[in-house]
């Protein structure tokens, strides 16, 4: 496929093809492992919006910690099966490639992930998945999945997306008040939120919302929108001090620079896909104002 001038496929580790952007409204990474959106940075942004752990491990088969993970078909950990991966297999399988288009305001790019005898011995349906990115002063990412089997399957899924903070202490997420969220972090338990989201250790939340919200960086004095579609599940994240010291791919420091905001479904808001159906799930940074 002819790549676009703005566009290299590039591979610093080999065996691990990184698909680089460079226009003049954003540069961004892909790795074809996942699809995964690595890095993405608006042309005039001082830091990079995404996330990416300077210990993330670039290695086929593996998830990276960072960027936007693709979690899919399953959100967490397997429904059944604790052999099952984490988030389940389209953020460490490789994706193809299908589209790419550069227009003056953006990149956009197709991938397509489909069923295989691999697959269906990890997860025993049939389908097509594809992802829409799209990369400019916002980035837009889109997952659609069409069950191309003949039995329904309940998908749980999500954008996970990795935003760098300057501070997590000088962080508020709006948007998100009065409503209920199953709240992860010790004893699983639902809980109302009450007024904005502030970060005063560990966060692991999914909040019951179909809305977005606005990510409140004061100490890079910069808001960041995240809004959503096809999402009943707003996942909210941050590991603070201990579960950063637990994941080897993360600095024990890193906890202050990055928080998820993740367009997802899971728990009641996982989706029941019919044969033939289509299900879109997308989410969209964007970056209005200076505060
Ligand atoms: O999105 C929140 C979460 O489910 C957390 O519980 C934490 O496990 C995070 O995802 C990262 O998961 P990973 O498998 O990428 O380490």
């Amino acid at each position: 496929m002819t790549l676009p001038d703005c566009i290299t496929l590039e591979e610093p580790i080999p065996g691990y093809p990184i698909y680089v952007i460079s226009h003049p409204a954003a540069t961004a990474r892909i790795a074809v492992n996942g699809a995964h959106v690595m890095e993405w940075k608006p042309t005039g942004q001082e830091a990079p919006v995404l996330y990416m752990s300077p210990d993330a491990v670039l290695a086929p088969g593996k998830a990276i910690r960072g960027g936007i993970p693709i979690c899919w078909p399953w959100f967490g950990g397997h429904p059944t099966d604790t052999t099952q991966p984490m988030h389940g297999i389209a953020r460490i399988r490789p994706w193809e490639l299908l589209r790419a288009d550069t227009k003056e305001s953006h990149v956009a790019l197709l991938f397509k992930l489909a069923s295989n005898e691999e697959t269906r011995t990890l997860w025993p349906h049939d389908f097509t998945c594809h992802l829409g990115i799209s990369i400019g002063a916002s980035l837009e990412v889109s997952l659609m999945t069409q069950n191309t089997g003949d039995t329904a399957f309940l998908l749980g899924e999500a954008l996970h997306t990795y935003l760098t903070v300057g501070d997590i202490k000088q962080v508020t997420v709006k948007g998100l008040d009065e409503t209920k969220y199953l709240d992860t972090v010790g004893e699983r338990v639902v809980r109302d939120q009450v007024g904005d989201i502030v970060f005063e250790g560990e966060v692991d939340r999914q909040y019951a919302s179909t809305g977005g919200v606005i990510v409140e960086d004061r100490a890079l004095k910069r808001n960041l929108v995240v809004n959503k579609l096809g999402s009943g599940t707003t996942v909210i994240w941050n590991p603070w001090i201990e579960k950063s010291k637990r994941l080897a791919d993360l600095p024990d420091e890193a906890y202050h620079g990055f928080l998820c905001v993740e367009a997802a479904n899971a728990g009641d808001a996982c989706v029941t896909v019919a044969p033939g159906s289509k299900h879109v799930l997308l989410t969209q940074v964007s970056l209005p104002s200076i505060v």
